[in-house]
Parts: structure tokens; C-alpha cells; sequence
């Protein structure tokens, strides 16, 4: 396979509303981002996913796009975009783009044509129907509860949302509206960007006669259309989610000479904690066997065909070190062994803000505090079916997206150094110990332990392009071996909080380590990567 730039990329992924505030209206701003530049070079980063920063209602906090081409006044102007892309790319860190193509707002003037007469050019833009037996087309349900059908009086139809009733479908089966959101890639590109994340892009060829809402058979005819229209010849690195594929799919849109994507967010591992067939609010607990089958076979089947991309966590996501480590005790151990497991790994890793201080879940007494319209939709729609306030709850402490989206913690003092004025969403109150302040400051720390992950990437080419191969371990560790050229390394990870045993412990030289020293057994959370010493 083609050695390409970002092969060797990190992403980290900034949600601007909550990363930096710059004027005290308690809303992050590019402003803010630009001040944060520096901190962000330091870690080693070199694209910065920027969640949707585009004129918008906030109904979904900007993944409801009123303007493509227009930036929402509460995080700025044009110029400070261009601002932010200029002093990125003198830093070596290029801008990726979040594309949210499978639907607008409500306000978008293309719904506000669509809405207003069945004659209108821009009817179908949208996806209407009529009603069935009195009653929405059908049962279908919004990802965010309830109906996915709004019954729209001017026309008397309904429009499809698959999100918020203020998040209407687009039509992709109309040439126009694929012209028209190619249109919108081609304005960005010629900014400067240097990527795209498209948002949910797997929905985007439903066929709702079949009862086909994600990967709809044109998909890829789509995405093939949509790569030779705009981003052959520009370079470009696009990861499209795709919530609704497996390893097979995945091959589909990542292998280069299908020339579509060239890498998707696959849901499979972060799954792993909810029960099968049920919503995300259906917790379960994480099998470890489960994790190391999802992630190795990713690794070894993508090999050679397309690429991965490695997450635990984004703007959607709880938080990897209170999802699968120990967010008290052993906070530091827990969050750098979850970072070395994903980090030599074979992909593009992708760091949530936060997720390098080692930042928690957050826990709000009330509904009141909590911002998010999937958790606030879900707790009155499981309210009404008869669920307890205390069951509901702690299923938002677990899953909701708020937790991934309090503000990013700089400092000890007051808001975090987010904000001088009043937060959108309050502060983890855990900030006077954990911050970037603290973390930049000690010699050890989850922030030192990425930077050096990430230096070690750029060092070695075992990481990028290594096979991968797990290794026959005890049922509380993951272990695998990476190996190039005549080289191998040995990652060991202990998932537990206890002493494990392990007979993959070797006297090999150590790349990097959460303890200070190696012990015979492995202790809590104890994360080590050795060098074989007779390698291959
Ligand atoms: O998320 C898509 C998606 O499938 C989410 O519904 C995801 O399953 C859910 O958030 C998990 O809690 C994307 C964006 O990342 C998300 O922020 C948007 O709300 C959504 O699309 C609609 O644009
Ligand atoms: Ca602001």
C-alpha cells in the first residue's frame, strides 16, 4: 500500500463551544482555539478535527447548519477562520472540517423553500411524505426518541429527521443536492483545509420503500461521485462515520483504488457496553475477550486493504478513563494504559479534547444542568414510559454526551480558565486537580505519557505500518505483538485493578511504561511496551 501523509498523522478533535472562551460570554470561540494553538503543537498533534463551527440554530449544537458557508457569530467571523487556518498550518497542523451532509436545519433556507409549497424547486431537497392511516408514514424512530416523521402543516406531509425534528433529512437522490454539498467541500478546500470528518455519511442513500436507512445500495456510488467531483487531485484526508459498519463495510469505502473515504469511525468496540439490539442507554459491562476480538480483528483485516482510525472517545462518547478504567484510584495508570493499548495500534489515533489531562465523567444532580437534546429527549421520553429519575440518571452519567462536553479544564482556579463569564454548561467541579496547568508541570503525567506516545509514532515506523497480532494472554490482560522489518514490540495491558500474572512479562528493552520500574507481576491498570531484545 501507498505511504501517505497521514498515515502518520494524530488528530485531535476540538468541540469549539466548549474548548477555549476568548471574550467571556462562556462559550468557546476560534478566538480561543487560536490562543490554544501552541498547547496543542506542544502535544505533537497535526490535524485538528474541528466540530461544526457553521451559522446554526444549536438545536444539536451546530450539527444543525443553517449557513455552510457562514461561521456562527457566537464563535467568531470568517476572518477569524481564516485566522485559525493560517496560524494552524504555520504550526504544521492542518484543519479538518466536520461535514454534516446527511441533513440541515430547519432554518437552512433550502427547508424554508422545501416547507413552503409541494411546487417549490427545493421540495425536493427534503424527504416528505404523506401520512399513513391518519398518522406519521411510519414507525420509524429518531435516533434522538420519538418519531422520525414531523408533520408539517402549510403542506400537510411530513419530513423525514433522523435527528431532531429540527434537523430535517436532505434528499441525496437529487443531483442538486449533492451539487450543492460538493459545492460546500470545494469552498473549504480552497480555504486551506486539510480534511473532512463527514458526519453520519453512512445514512446518506437511504431508501425508505425498502426500509433501507443506513448503507443504502448508491452509497458508494455516492461517495465514488463525491471523491472524482472534489477530492481527487486535492490533499485531502476524509474520515467518514459510519456508526453502521462492520470490518467488511469498511474495506468497501476505505480501500484506496475504490477511491471513497480513507478511513471510518467504526461503532464496533464502543458498542461493547451496551446490550445487543437495545439503545445505548442499555448498559452492560464491558467484556474484555469482546474488546480484544472487535479491535484485533480490525487490525489484521483492515491490513493491506484500508485504514483504521483509533478512538476511545469524542464529543459523543463518555469518557475512555470512567468507561474503562478507574477514574479515582488509579486515574493516572488507567487513562496512559488505555492510551498505549489505542496508540500502537495500527491507524490514525484521534485524541478528544481532554482525553490527554485524563479528563472524567461528570455527574449532575438535576436534568436541569445537563445541555444535551439526545440525554434531555431520552430522560422525558423514559420519564413518560414509567422509568425512575435515579435509573434514568445513572444511565446519563454512564452514556450521556454532556460528559464529553463540559468545559476543557487549563487551570485551578475559577472555570478552569475557560471562561471569565459564565459557562454554557457547568465546569467538572474535579478541575483544581485535574488541568492542563497541573499536568504540563509534573514529570509524570497523562499528558507527558501522550506527548511521548505520539513522538514515539513519528519515531518508529513498527507503529504506522507494523503487522499486528494478538497474543494468547490471561483473560485480564490485552497483549499483542507489532512487528517490521526485523523488529517487534511487545504492548501488555492490565485491564484490572488488582496484580496479574502474566507470562508475557520479558526482560526486553521498555519503550514506554506507566510505572516507574518493572515488577514480576503486573500491578493495576499497568500499561508496558518492550522492544524484543532477539527480535526476529
Ligand atoms: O453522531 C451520529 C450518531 O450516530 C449519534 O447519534 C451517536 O450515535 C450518538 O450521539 C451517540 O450518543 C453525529 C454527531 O457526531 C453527533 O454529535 C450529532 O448529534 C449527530 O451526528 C447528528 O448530526
Ligand atoms: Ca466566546
Amino acid at each position: 500500500m501507498d505511504s501517505k501523509w497521514w498515515h502518520k498523522s494524530v488528530v485531535y478533535q476540538v468541540y469549539p463551544r466548549s474548548f477555549q472562551d476568548s471574550n467571556g460570554d462562556g462559550i468557546g470561540d476560534l478566538k480561543g482555539i487560536i490562543s490554544k494553538l501552541d498547547y496543542i503543537q506542544e502535544l505533537g498533534a497535526d490535524i485538528i478535527w474541528l466540530c461544526p463551527v457553521y451559522a446554526s440554530p444549536n438545536d444539536d449544537n451546530g450539527y444543525d447548519i443553517s449557513n455552510y458557508y457562514q461561521i456562527h457569530p457566537e464563535f467568531g467571523t470568517m476572518e477569524d477562520m481564516d485566522q485559525l487556518i493560517s496560524e494552524a498550518l504555520k504550526r504544521g497542523i492542518g484543519i479538518m472540517m466536520d461535514i454534516v451532509a446527511n441533513h440541515t436545519s430547519d432554518e437552512h433556507p433550502w427547508f424554508i423553500e422545501s416547507r413552503s409549497s409541494k411546487e417549490n424547486p427545493y421540495r425536493d431537497y427534503y424527504i416528505w411524505r404523506d401520512s399513513a392511516d391518519g398518522g406519521p408514514p411510519s414507525d420509524l424512530k429518531s435516533i434522538f426518541s420519538g418519531s422520525a416523521w414531523q408533520f408539517d402543516e402549510t403542506t400537510e406531509q411530513y419530513y423525514l429527521h433522523m435527528f431532531s425534528k429540527k434537523q430535517p433529512d436532505l434528499n441525496w437522490h437529487n443531483p442538486s443536492v449533492r451539487e450543492a454539498m460538493y459545492d460546500v467541500m470545494r469552498f473549504w478546500i480552497k480555504k486551506g483545509i486539510k480534511g473532512f470528518r463527514f458526519d453520519v455519511i453512512d445514512l446518506i442513500a437511504k431508501e425508505l420503500e425498502q426500509g433501507i436507512i443506513d448503507n443504502g445500495p448508491l452509497l458508494h456510488t455516492y461517495l465514488k461521485e463525491m471523491h472524482r467531483e472534489v477530492l481527487d487531485g486535492a490533499d485531502i484526508v476524509t474520515v467518514g462515520e459510519t456508526g453502521g459498519a462492520d470490518l467488511e463495510k469498511a474495506i468497501l469505502f476505505t480501500s484506496p483504488e475504490r477511491k471513497e473515504l480513507d478511513m471510518v469511525f467504526s461503532f464496533e468496540h464502543i458498542a461493547l457496553d451496551e446490550q445487543k439490539g437495545k439503545q445505548k442507554w442499555d448498559l452492560k459491562q464491558l467484556e474484555l475477550s469482546d474488546l480484544k476480538r472487535v479491535l484485533s480483528n480490525w487490525q489484521t483485516g483492515l491490513a493491506g486493504k484500508g485504514w483504521n482510525s483509533l478512538f476511545w472517545s469524542n464529543h459523543d462518547q463518555p469518557r475512555i478513563v470512567s468507561r474503562w478504567g478507574n477514574d479515582q484510584e488509579f486515574r493516572y495508570e488507567s487513562a496512559t494504559m488505555l492510551a498505549s493499548l489505542l496508540h500502537l495500534m495500527r491507524g490514525t489515533p484521534y485524541i478528544y479534547q481532554g482525553e490527554e489531562i485524563g479528563m472524567t465523567n461528570v455527574q449532575f444532580a438535576e436534568l436541569d444542568f445537563y445541555r444535551d437534546i439526545e440525554t434531555i429527549n431520552m430522560y422525558n421520553e423514559r420519564s413518560e414510559q414509567g422509568f425512575a429519575h435515579e435509573d434514568i440518571i445513572e444511565s446519563i452519567y454512564v452514556k450521556g454526551r454532556d460528559n464529553a462536553r463540559t468545559p476543557m479544564q487549563w487551570i485551578a482556579e475559577s472555570n478552569a480558565g475557560f471562561t471569565a463569564g459564565e459557562p454554557w454548561i457547568e465546569v467538572n467541579p474535579n478541575y483544581s486537580a485535574i488541568n492542563v496547568e497541573h499536568d504540563k508541570n509534573s514529570d509524570k503525567s497523562i499528558f507527558q505519557f501522550y506527548k511521548k506516545l505520539i513522538e514515539l509514532r513519528k519515531a518508529n515506523d513498527l507503529i504506522v505500518y507494523g503487522d499486528y497480532k494478538l497474543l494468547d494472554s490471561e483473560p485480564e490482560i490485552f497483549a499483542y505483538a507489532r512487528t517490521y522489518e526485523n523488529e517487534e514490540w511487545r504492548v501488555i495491558c492490565n485491564f484490572t485493578d488488582r496484580e496479574v500474572e502474566s507470562e508475557l512479562v520479558c526482560d526486553g528493552e521498555i519503550v514506554i511504561h506507566n510505572y516507574d520500574t518493572p515488577g514480576k507481576k503486573l500491578r493495576p491498570y499497568e500499561g508496558i511496551v518492550y522492544k524484543l531484545k532477539n527480535s526476529l
